[in-house]
């Protein structure tokens, strides 16, 4: 049908598509969402307003989807073991948005990793609303480590008081000590909001300590390791509702009349059929072979020489630091994508080159492991990496072996 009627976009979806087949999508937040998610997401439930809850709406012809929105509510609550859950964010940043405006007065004082350190633009950084409508302090990692500055974040907290403090990140390869984190706010009376965008699909799939016990919020998006559509959420836990008995209230309220209009309907019925299937004994294994692959990624890249920031990866991603390797970032993410790896450039901690042209590139495998591929198949992409970055001559070359070896790994059909 979208052949007959707009050719334009149909060659587009379907160059995209030969894209995505013959090259190695390794931008660490990124995956390849199963055909079930997207007969969701392409439904025509795109076609309804239905602003308002379930049971309160302000629109009518609404029956069905009352039923949708509570069994993703209850699917998402069932799987990441918290008391209540709202699936209508339109993503990470809208979700993130939303909690500042549930806990918090323009004005208040927050809390968050910054985002050269590997935080995210809505934990406080200077150009985001998040540090232009609150007072933000930034945390970071330590310059020797790259490890999450623990004690920065407590002597921080000590002195300025916050009223929440954002704990997330984009480029961080450990894994978080929640209770520590925990026991941080608390001695401060903040609320304390986990942003498990990155590695939501770790946490469901046990390849990742859940912060749930220990924070009061949970925001995440759907489409990184959770592996739906694009979309977010936020959860509200025990703790959350000891602290604070409106929470769950305040929360809905911030996101429905505070922040968002109608929601996404389609996008919350696909939200839902990644949740049933990220509670599966299959989803578990995948969780637990993603982070197997990159550990694997990891040791190949270091025999070749590749300075990884923190000395390796607990988690979904590596970042490297290129200033051994005589390349940037870009030159290098570039290079890749001519040889049909993408990965992206990003900045490492305390970079001394601009955001733009940072000194660092970012890497994950989860959509990689999406398609079956395995530690082994690791080593011969730490190989390719490598030829390409110390070798650019070898690009085309490399390219062709990995357009054949693609064809082993088809795209989830
Ligand atoms: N844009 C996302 C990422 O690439 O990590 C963060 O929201």
């Amino acid at each position: 049908m979208l052949k007959k009627q707009d050719h334009q976009i149909a060659k587009l979806i379907d160059l995209e598509a030969e894209r995505q087949k013959t090259s190695l999508e390794m931008i660490p937040s990124e995956n390849h969402s199963s055909l079930a998610v997207r007969e969701a997401l392409g439904s025509l439930l795109t076609d309804k307003y239905a602003e308002g809850y379930p049971g309160k709406r302000y629109y009518a012809g609404l029956k069905y989807y009352d039923i949708l929105e509570d069994l993703c509510r209850d699917r998402a609550k069932k799987l990441f073991k918290v008391l209540h859950v709202n699936v209508q964010p339109y993503s990470g940043s809208p979700a993130n948005a939303a909690v500042y405006m549930a806990v918090c007065e323009p004005g208040d004082t927050i809390m968050g990793m910054a985002l050269p350190m590997g935080g995210h633009l809505t934990h406080g950084w200077k150009v985001n609303f998040s540090a232009k409508f609150f007072k933000s302090v930034q945390y970071g990692v330590y310059e020797k480590t790259g490890l999450l500055n623990y004690e920065e974040v407590e002597k921080l907290a000590k002195d300025n008081k916050p009223k929440l403090i954002f704990v997330g990140a984009t480029a961080y390869p450990r894994i978080f000590d929640w209770k520590r984190l925990g026991k941080i706010a608390d001695s401060v009376g903040a609320y304390l909001v986990a942003d498990i965008a990155h590695i939501a699909g770790l946490v469901a799939g046990g390849a990742h300590p859940s912060p749930v016990p220990f924070v009061h919020i949970v925001t995440t998006t759907t489409h990184k390791t959770l592996r739906g559509p694009r979309g977010g959420i936020i959860m509200v836990t025990q703790k959350g509702l000891d602290k604070d008995s409106e929470l769950a209230k305040k929360v809905d309220r911030a996101i429905f009349p505070g922040f968002q209009g109608g929601p996404h309907m389609h996008q919350i019925a696909a939200i839902a059929v990644c949740l049933k299937e990220a509670s599966t004994p299959a989803f578990k294994k995948y969780a637990k072979q993603i982070v197997k692959n990159a550990k694997a990624l990891a040791k190949g890249l270091k025999e070749y020489g590749f300075n990884l920031v923190s000395g390796g990866t607990d988690n979904h991603l590596i970042l490297i630091d290129l200033r051994n390797k005589n390349i940037g970032g870009p030159e290098a993410q570039n290079l890749l994508e001519e040889a049909g790896i993408t990965i992206n450039k990003n900045s490492i901690p305390y970079d001394p080159a601009p955001p733009f042209k940072p000194s660092g590139i970012r890497m994950g495998t989860p959509a990689i492991t999406t398609r079956g591929m395995k530690e082994k198949d690791m080593k011969k992409i730490a190989g390719w990496i490598n030829e390409v970055i110390s070798n650019p001559k070898s690009v085309k070359k490399v390219r062709q072996e990995i357009k054949k070896f693609c064809e082993n790994f088809p795209l989830p059909r």
